[in-house]
This record gives C-alpha cells, sequence and structure tokens, in this order.
C-alpha cells in the first residue's frame, strides 16, 4: 500500500538513517534533503539542498503530505550556529510546509528541551510531557523555540504538529543513563510511522524512546497516538553495568538530570 509522500529534512543524519531505511518498507515515498547525498541514499529520491534555502525547500514540498524534520546540529555550539541551523532552519522549514499547504510536521525536537529536569522529579508517575521547559544548552533551546513555533502554526495556520523528545537514538544504549533514554532504530521507525499515519490531531508533543524498563519519561502521548514500542534497553543492561565504574552517584549529572552531560557542555570556542 503507499502512505503518501514524506520529505524528510536531516534525512542523511543518524535519525534520519534509520527512519531511511525503514519506512519505505511500511509504504512510505521518502524524498531525502540534505547537505549532502549519502552513498547509499536508500529513499526513492533525493535533494542536496540546505534548510536555510528557502526555494530550495519550496522545489523540494511538492507534493508532500508529511515533512519529517530532523535537519540541525545536534549537539551543543556557538550560539550563532545554533541560530542559522536550528531556529532559523526551522522557521523556514515550517514555512515553507506552510506555503506548500502540507497538512502535517513531524519534528525532531529532543529530551534536552526539559534537560535539566531531575530524576528525582520521578516518584510516583513518569515525568510528563507538560512539564516547564528546562532546556540544557543553546541546543536545548532551539529545540524549545521548535515546540514553540510548531505550536504557533497549529494554533494560527491549523498545520497538524507533533514534537519529538527523542532520547538517544542509537544501534544499542552506549551507558547507564541511555538504558532510560534509548529509542531503538525500529522504535524510532514506529513511532513516525505512527504519528504519520494517526488520524488528524493538533498540537502534540511526545517523548520518544522504546519500552525501556527502566525509562521515566511518560509513553502515553505516544501511545495514543498509535506508537506501540517493542525494544527494551534491558536487553543490554549486563553488558553496561559490566563496563561501569561502580555504582551509580545521584549526584552526577549523568545520572541526575534528564539530559545527563548535556548540562555540562560548554559551546566551542571558534
Ligand atoms: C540529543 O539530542 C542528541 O542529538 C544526541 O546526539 C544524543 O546525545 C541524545 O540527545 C541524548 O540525549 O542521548
Amino acid at each position: 500500500t503507499k502512505l503518501g509522500r514524506i520529505l524528510m529534512t536531516g534525512a542523511a543524519g543518524g535519525v534520519g538513517t534509520f527512519l531511511r531505511a525503514g519506512l519505505p518498507g511500511l509504504g512510505w515515498q521518502v524524498r531525502g534533503f540534505d547537505l549532502v547525498r549519502p552513498d547509499e541514499p536508500g529513499a526513492t529520491e533525493w535533494v542536496v539542498g540546505d534548510v536555510g534555502d528557502a526555494a530550495a525547500l519550496d522545489a523540494a514540498m511538492r507534493d508532500v503530505d508529511v515533512v519529517i524534520h530532523l535537519a540541525g546540529i545536534p549537539v551543543e555550539d556557538r550560539f550563532d550556529r545554533i541560530l542559522t541551523s536550528n531556529i532559523d532552519g526551522t522557521y523556514k522549514v515550517f514555512d515553507a510546509a506552510l506555503r506548500a499547504g502540507v497538512p502535517r510536521i513531524l519534528t525532531a525536537s529532543s529530551n534536552h528541551a526539559v534537560g535539566y529536569h531531575e530524576r528525582a522529579w520521578y516518584r510516583d508517575a513518569p515525568i510528563g510531557v507538560d512539564v516547564r521547559p528546562r532546556p540544557d544548552t543553546y541546543y536545548g533551546v532551539s529545540k524549545v523555540f521548535m515546540e514553540a513555533l510548531g505550536s504557533f502554526y497549529a494554533d494560527r495556520h491549523g498545520m497538524q504538529v507533533a514534537c519529538v523528545r527523542i532520547g538517544s537514538c542509537f544501534e544499542e544504549p552506549r551507558n547507564r543513563r541511555m538504558l532510560d533514554t534509548w529509542l531503538s532504530p525500529a522504535d524510532a521507525t514506529r513511532l513516525f510511522h505512527a504519528l504519520a499515519s494517526a488520524p488528524e490531531f493538533d498540537y502534540e508533543i511526545v517523548y520518544g524512546i522504546s519500552a525501556n524498563k527502566t525509562g521515566w519519561w511518560d509513553l502515553e502521548p505516544a501511545r495514543r497516538l498509535g506508537y506501540d514500542p517493542q525494544d527494551d534497553s534491558d536487553a543490554f543492561a549486563e553488558k553496561i553495568e559490566a563496563a561501569a565504574d561502580g555504582a551509580p552517584d545521584p549526584e552526577d549529572p549523568e545520572y541526575r538530570y534528564l539530559g545527563g552531560r548535556f548540562t555540562l557542555a560548554v559551546p566551542p570556542q571558534e
């Protein structure tokens, strides 16, 4: 079955590479958009372009049903670079989607939009999607901007917007924190597929992690939209504990804050 066409910005990046591998098999036509064309595009179409280039975006938006916006700097950086790539770039993608009449945008927010919330917060219930934004970096601030812009375009223009606060999307969790925050590549595909095919919605914020035994972020908002995670980081727990150095220290930012070591990140000097 053909479900429709997805324009994926940042399609050559980490999450994009996983989604490009998974979504076509579920019935989506994927058009990749990125600064570079990978050796194995996988996607049926590829557009080399910059999200700063409104004309390139206008051309890429033709006949698109859903935008998945992943482009941007994925870690802390100097504010001027974050401003160009993540803040202005996200504005340009939303505005091009609006001009083209694309009804739905799924956008890669991040756990770092709320990275200064403390693990101690989680006592009786998992942390919800409606907590106060507490970005842990300029990078996190750009994700708060993204969520605000999405809310504005949903309310003002009736666009359907889902902001996914992605955890740690890698082949395997790499440390203790990622036992909480891991999003497996297969679950990432399940999540974006669910959001792309869900019945009409207005504005949604969801956490994007797998069904991790130790996960402490509320997955109900994603589940309500059809996400049914199948993976659990627990399968890697023994390996990670064996490699870890002593018992977890609750004062270590890695363990204490939702955003982990991003709370210590400083922008590079040049
Ligand atoms: C992110 O937002 C980053 O893009 C990614 O590289 C990981 O570091 C992830 O968060 C994380 O919190 O593990």
